[in-house]
């Protein structure tokens, strides 16, 4: 298969991917079903756009070398692993703003590794200022799981037993295919030449469709399990859904510890 055919099979693959997850999620019953539904939709469909834009022959940056630049890759990565890792971080937090700081902070770590591994591989082949770049954004691919299998789990931990389950599941697949995406730039094109620019594509192609496709319907389905074992034990409301004067409009009395709804 060419390089051109790889990458129509990713523009058809995400947007296959789209439509199941579309499906899959409809019947969303609880906030947290829905907020993972909406990262999960969104992360497909930027990749669905990205791959139509680069089998269409665009996405491309022809470098002073004569070197193409796959730009498409790195926009879209620059959008989709913060989103996915926001996704994460929301099975071990349910909300984000118990650690905000955390979640935030893990967000731009991730898009500082994405745009240094952009330099990185604009950085001309084989220079000294190329393993520069590479090392910085490893640098920060490190930190990133140090936040995720340290401080995140612990997190999880205490949001209890189904949460660290969940999460824990969800952390070991993600760190898994994303340990994939430095190797096969050390080992690709822009790096060690063991691979052709046919298989380095295909690579890509098959790693972007197991991280957002694959992990985007893992990572629902078990949020799924989690909030049918949650509504069963009386965790969460049974209409989640719907606003409620407790949830969105609660008004303390200040110094009673009480809502005004408490006290009428
Ligand atoms: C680069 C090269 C420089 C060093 C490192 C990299 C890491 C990239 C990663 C990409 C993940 C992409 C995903 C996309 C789709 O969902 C930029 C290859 C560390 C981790 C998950």
């Amino acid at each position: 298969m060419s390089e051109q055919d790889w990458l129509w099979l990713g523009t058809a693959g995400f947007g296959l991917g789209f439509l199941v997850l579309l499906a899959f999620g409809w019947n969303r019953r609880t906030r947290d079903e829905e907020s993972h539904w909406l990262i999960h939709l969104f992360v497909v469909l930027t990749a669905f756009t990205s791959y139509l834009v680069m089998a269409s022959g665009g996405g491309r940056l022809l470098l002073a070398d004569g070197r193409v630049l796959f730009v498409a890759r790195y926009i879209d990565w620059s959008i989709t692993t913060p989103l996915l890792l926001l996704g994460l971080s929301l099975t071990a937090l349910h909300t984000p703003f118990r650690r905000w700081a955390l979640v935030l902070g893990l967000m731009a770590t991730d898009a500082y590794m994405i745009v240094t591994g952009l330099f990185a591989d604009a950085a001309p082949a084989g220079s000294a200022l190329k393993w520069t770049w590479y090392l910085v954004s490893s640098g920060a691919f490190v930190f990133i799981y140090l936040c995720l299998w340290g401080a995140m789990r612990r997190e999880a931990e205490t949001s209890g037993k189904l949460a660290a389950a969940v999460y824990r599941r969800n952390l070991t697949f993600l760190s898994l295919v994303w340990l994939a995406y430095p190797l096969v730039f050390l080992f690709g094109t822009e790096g060690l030449r063991s691979l052709g620019e046919g298989t380095e594509t295909a690579l890509y192609t098959l790693l972007d469709l197991t991280a957002k496709v694959a992990f985007g319907l893992f990572s629902l389905a078990n949020t799924r399990r989690r909030v049918s074992e949650e509504l069963r034990a009386g965790l969460v409301p049974e209409h989640d859904l719907r606003p409620s004067r407790q949830a969105f409009h609660e008004q303390w009395a200040p110094g009673t510890g009480r809502s005004d709804e408490d006290r009428r």
